[in-house]
């Protein structure tokens, strides 16, 4: 009911703010219980049921094992059979199975009458749903429908998403969260390899001499994964470079920290590949075999207009065009603008041109949320190439992903506007094998791409877009410029649905909100960061009439008429999808492993070919898809060849001035996953980072004598929103910058983000915007 929910809302809520900072939750535990559970006595494991299944949380993808009783999962350890994790979990692993059991866990439908919400049946709700998509099409046409889904999807949930928007229905309107996060990893890939996602994988870690971090915050963020490079130091003195834009627990674990100007990362890789070239460092027999030289477009602007449009136009150079285009990025030219000293930008040069020291680069949203991040992704590749340090044990330049699925569900089934499970919308072939394998006309796939994210967004509050299904994800939390969104979602002659297990911000705006069944409550697949696809049974019966994603849209589909489509025998149909699915990525260059094997191993990585996980890619001794006879092959490109890309340093989109003088910065904490909706109902993560705060350097919180816990009023363009400062504490960021994470719906950061996005790939750069700092 409207009332009970939003009361409970309140509470939860108001339960939230008294609470207060104690402890820092950040260590690593030997396993968690239930704390309920342990009230009563810890068990003794003897009658706990253990099931193995993927974290619930973050793209590092750590096996975990699941101890069950009497119906409720008590128990949680990390997988010691699972090669990512052997055994180990972070916070939010340990206490992952707590994130079910929330007081105020969505049981009924709930749907909006004369301003109230009303519980409903199930079935009624699902009716619907289904009646108002098609009278929508009716009235508007198919494009005004659409669905914004998740990296947090399972591969199931979004490969019927896909198939019953573009295939059934006909719209390309199907866009996910991960247009925010991964997108510009794509055509990082995309522009560089020709085929995305990264050649090497985690076993990288264990051969890497030098570990260089690109504004990943790895310590907080893929914690387990890190504390492989750590465990690597101890073992064998490996270095780990820390290069970002702020100090945080990561610059602290790090051997060298180098601290740079935002967006100046550009003009940073640029120097370290002058440096390569004209050291003679760069391994011209690689270079001369396996590469291109490209430029394409400049000056591309930043999409801050409705229906702002950009295609890049490629163009070959030759090598001495290049490297006469370097000439304006030496380390003396690049200090100043950077902020990094010459002697650093040396430094890091001389690690990649290094030819006895293998180097792995990692990155994360630093690199991807960027209005030049297509680029900054081209450029981390431009310096493995010069070198030759790729596709090889240790040699590794590894894009990191954030959800647990972006790369699964997003990227690999295809859930963004222009693509397919397999190729993409606008080429033919393409559509003709994807109708077959769907059962449909050919005729029913648009050719042509409709909105990406931030577009849908545009085009809901313009009314282009009347109907909108949100799926796992919290936009009303997480869209940048948010105001601007959230009027238009709530406009007048709009029907919003919204799936979640919790009452959010974004269910607070739906017509209809549908209890969805979560992670072990249904069965499912993810896929993680190297490739490595991830199967999970049900273990739990989902409370009320709770059920899992992919049999909400089923059910819809078939209310459509789609019945034929999606006719699936089995009782959850996972089986029958999945081997479906499996059909569009046939072929030794993406096979995905049956379902058969991934039930009985912590995963597997594809390309899945004979039996057997592709650990490098490209490279034809691990590789049957090298077919040119040479030692790599760059498969994705027509000639074979990967692509070194001419990119020049632009600035952001809005930077400090007279009026906005500070830089402001997002992100995330270890306690916390994205919005906080789990995490913040689970005691002891909420207890250890109760709130949002805006982390400040000591020397301007001393200029303005502000102290922790002092308020603190920001100011964008877009509108304020007040603080409790941190100095000193977990983060410092450099001088005139300030950051905020993004996890507590009560200080709503993105009410005063930019949307300024990559023109290649569509992501906002939540990193970067001009703000002004005052105490309140
Ligand atoms: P963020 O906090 O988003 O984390 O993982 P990260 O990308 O590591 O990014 C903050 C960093 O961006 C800063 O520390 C700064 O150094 C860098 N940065 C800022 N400006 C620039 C710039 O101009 N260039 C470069 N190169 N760097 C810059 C995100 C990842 O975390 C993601 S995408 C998800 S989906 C997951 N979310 C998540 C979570 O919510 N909580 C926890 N605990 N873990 C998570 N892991 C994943
Ligand atoms: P989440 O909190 O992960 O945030 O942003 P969102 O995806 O919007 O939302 C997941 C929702 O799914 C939650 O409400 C949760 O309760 C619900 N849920 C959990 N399990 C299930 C399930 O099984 N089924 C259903 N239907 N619902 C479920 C993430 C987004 O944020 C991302 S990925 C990035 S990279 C961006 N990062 C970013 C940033 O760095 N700075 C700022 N300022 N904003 C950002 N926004 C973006
Ligand atoms: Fe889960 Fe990520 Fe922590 Fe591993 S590192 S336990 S996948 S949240
Ligand atoms: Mo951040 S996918 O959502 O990787």
């Amino acid at each position: 009911m409207y009332q009970s929910v939003f009361t409970n809302r309140r509470e939860f809520i108001k339960k939230m703010a008294v609470l207060s900072a104690m402890t820092a939750a950040a260590g690593m535990f030997p396993g968690i219980i239930f704390a309920e559970e342990q009230e009563k006595g810890i068990p003794d494991g003897a009658n706990l049921d253990w099931k193995k299944a993927p974290c619930r949380f973050c793209g590092v993808g750590c096996g975990v094992l699941i101890g069950t009783e009497n119906g409720k999962a008590i128990a949680v350890k990390g997988d010691p059979k699972s090669p990512v994790n052997k055994g180990l979990c972070c916070v939010k692993g340990y206490h992952s199975i707590m994130a079910m059991y929330g007081k105020d866990r969505l049981k009924k439908p709930l749907v909006k009458k004369n301003g109230r919400y009303v519980e409903t049946s199930m079935k009624e709700a699902l009716d619907l749903v289904a009646s108002k998509m098609q009278e929508t099409i009716k009235e508007h046409g198919k494009d005004a429908v659409s669905i914004y889904g998740s990296g947090q999807w399972t591969i199931p949930d979004g490969y019927v998403a896909s198939k019953l928007f573009k295939g059934c229905i006909g719209t390309n309107n199907v866009e996910a969260n991960a247009r925010l996060c991964m997108a510009t990893a794509v055509t990082g890939f995309l522009s560089s390899f020709g085929l995305d996602e990264p050649m090497g994988c985690y076993e990288d870690i264990d051969y890497a001499d030098t570990f260089v971090l690109w504004g990943n915050n790895m310590a907080e963020m893929h914690p387990v994964l890190f504390s492989r490079l750590l465990d690597q130091r101890l073992k064998r003195g490996v270095k780990i470079i820390d290069f970002a834009t702020r100090t945080t627990r990561t610059s602290m674990a790090a051997d060298k920290t180098i601290i740079f100007n935002p967006q100046t990362d550009l003009a940073v890789a640029n120097a370290i590949c002058y440096e390569i070239i004209n050291n003679g460092w760069m391994n011209t027999a690689f270079v001369e075999e396996h590469c291109n030289f490209s430029k394409g477009l400049t000056n591309m602007g930043y999409g801050l207009e409705d229906h702002y449009k950009f295609t890049d136009r490629p163009e070959a150079i030759s090598f001495e065009e290049y490297k006469a285009f370097l000439e304006d990025y030496t380390p003396e030219k690049v200090s100043g603008l950077s902020g990094v000293s010459v002697k650093d930008i040396k430094y890091l040069a001389a690690h990649f041109g290094d030819p006895n020291k293998k180097v792995m680069s990692l990155w994360c949203m630093g690199m991807n949320q960027h209005s030049r991040g297509t680029w900054i992704n081209n450029l981390v590749y431009n310096i493995h190439l010069l070198t030759g340090k790729i596709s090889s044990p240790g040699n590794s330049p590894f894009s990191l992903t954030g959800q647990p699925s972006a790369c699964g569900t997003v990227r690999e089934v295809g859930t963004l506007t222009h693509k397919l499970p397999h190729g993409v919308v606008a080429n033919k072939e393409h559509r003709e094998f994807a109708a077959k394998i769907w059962d449909v006309p050919v005729e029913n796939i648009d050719p042509k791409p409709t909105y990406h994210t931030v577009e849908m967004f545009r085009a809901l509050d313009r009314g282009d877009i009347r109907f909108m299904w949100i799926q796992v994800t919290n936009p009303m939390v997480t869209m940048p410029k948010l105001k601007r969104y959230r009027d238009g979602a709530k406009k007048e002659g709009r029907f919003i649905v919204v799936s979640d297990v919790y009452p959010t911000p974004t269910t607070d705006i739906a017509d209809v909100i549908l209890p969805s069944a979560m992670w072990v409550e249904r069965e499912g697949l993810y896929g993680n960061s190297e490739r490595r696809t991830q199967y999970f049974e049900q273990m739990l019966e989902p409370p009320g009439e709770a059920l899992s994603d992919t049999v909400q849209l089923i059910e819809v589909a078939k209310r459509m008429g789609f019945e034929k489509q999606f006719y699936y025998k089995d009782e959850t149909h996972i089986e029958e999808i999945y081997s479906e699915y499996r059909r569009h990525h046939e072929g030794k260059k993406h096979n995905m492993a049956p379902l058969e094997v991934l039930k009985n191993q912590p995963g597997a990585m594809w390309p899945y070919v004979d039996g057997k996980e592709t650990k490098w890619r490209f490279n034809a001794k691990y590789d049957p898809a090298c077919t040119n006879g040479k030692d790599f092959h760059f498969y994705g490109k027509k000639d074979g060849r990967a692509v070194i890309w001419q990119r020049p340093y632009e600035p952001a989109a809005e930077e400090p001035d007279a009026d906005y003088p500070f830089w402001l910065g997002t992100g995330r904490v270890v306690e916390h996953w994205h919005t906080g909706s789990m995490t913040r109902r689970i005691p002891v993560l909420h207890q250890a980072m109760p709130h949002a705060y805006v982390e400040l350097h000591p020397e301007d919180a001393e200029r303005m004598q502000i102290r922790t816990g002092d308020m603190v009023k920001l100011t964008t363009r877009r509108g304020e929103i007040s603080l409790p400062a941190s100095v000193n504490q977990r983060g410092v960021p450099a001088p005139r910058q300030v950051f905020v994470p993004f996890f507590d719906e009560q200080m709503l950061i993105n009410d005063i983000t930019l949307d300024s996005f990559c023109p290649i790939s569509k992501e906002p750069d939540y990193k970067k915007c001009a703000v002004k700092v005052e105490k309140a």
